[in-house]
């Protein structure tokens, strides 16, 4: 029982092919493997906290010309789907959410590129990556563990930040999410973002994730878009802001889901002994790979 006396039941963390998740979500895994996307559904991935909600509502808009009325018909969750929503902490699952959606559906997923349903790939479906740099990453995760309550207690910060070096925090390794989707992103023809590229030129990456979508927008338009994403405009935006998730599930008076949204805020929580292991543990996990992650802008 919670100090607000609201029963709370955290996820266990189980393993599915060798990768830890939520147990509700490795229990429809099997139904989110033999999901069939259709060609025009459109991918957005990435590990958890990296900017995917972000995305989405770029997208979202994109796809509606700036519209910024349309994009408020829905809370965020019901305009794009998680595929591997469950039951647990939605009204509907992500399988039975999309099966009532027009296309092209845009859909999120945090599964690491193995675990991507193989109909993805068979039907060419557009893919989109947005990564962040792993210690921002990291620090909103933790924030995120302690206001979503249906997520595994994070514990205490130092703990938490070995568990995430020790891949122990579901969904795989970080290094490993972002590794696999950055490897084969030509060959897949993945479009991979990073979430300091967006904070430094917005508009460069709206451009880019249009023509990537093969959409022709106005200069007006790509205007509009970026001033409807930015972080305050998404925060003040009940559609775009996580607030229609019930408080029993996102208490965000925790810890805001629209938190802080900027590049370094790992340097108000990492000590300097803690950022030099982690940097020793990222180095040797990482160095096959030149991928430019920046963790400062
Ligand atoms: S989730 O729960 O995995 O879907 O989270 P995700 O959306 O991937 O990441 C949440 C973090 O992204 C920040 N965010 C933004 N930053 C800048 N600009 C905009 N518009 C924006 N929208 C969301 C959000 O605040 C989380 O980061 P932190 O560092 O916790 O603030």
């Amino acid at each position: 029982m919670s100090d607000d006396q609201t029963v709370i039941s955290r996820a266990r963390l189980v393993p599915v092919k060798g990768i830890l998740l939520a147990d509700h979500v490795a229990e429809g895994f099997e139904a989110v493997s033999a999901f069939r996307p259709l060609p025009s559904d459109i991918l957005i991935a990435a590990y958890p906290k990296s900017g995917s909600t972000w995305t989405q509502e770029i997208v979202d808009l994109l796809l509606h010309d700036g519209d910024a009325e349309i994009c408020r018909r829905a809370p965020i969750n019901e305009r794009t789907v998680l595929l591997e929503a469950t039951t647990v902490v939605r009204r509907q699952s992500g399988l039975d959410q999309l099966k009532k959606m027009d296309p092209p559906r845009v859909i999120k997923t945090h599964l690491p590129l193995q675990m991507v349903p193989a109909g993805f790939w068979d039907n060419k479906c557009k893919m989109i990556y947005i990564a962040r740099n792993a210690k921002d990453t990291i620090v909103s995760l933790y924030y995120y563990q302690k206001m979503n309550t249906f997520s595994p207690e994070p514990g205490p910060w130092d703990s938490f930040i070995h568990k995430f070096m020790h891949g122990e925090l579901g969904w795989g390794y970080w290094h490993d999410h972002v590794k696999g989707f950055w490897e084969e992103r030509e060959k897949r023809n993945i479009h991979y973002i990073f979430y300091e590229d967006m904070k430094e030129n917005p508009r460069r990456e709206v451009e880019r994730l249009a023509k990537y979508l093969d959409l022709s927008l106005s200069d007006d338009v790509i205007s509009r878009i970026v001033e409807l994403t930015t972080f305050k405009n998404m925060k003040d935006n009940p559609m775009a802001n996580q607030s229609s998730v019930p408080k029993e599930i996102y208490n965000q008076s925790i810890s805001k889901f629209m938190r802080k949204g900027e590049v370094a805020d790992w340097k108000n929580h990492f000590t300097p002994e803690q950022a030099a292991e982690f940097d020793e543990d990222y180095e040797k996990k990482m160095k096959q790979v030149d991928m430019p992650f920046r963790t400062q802008l």
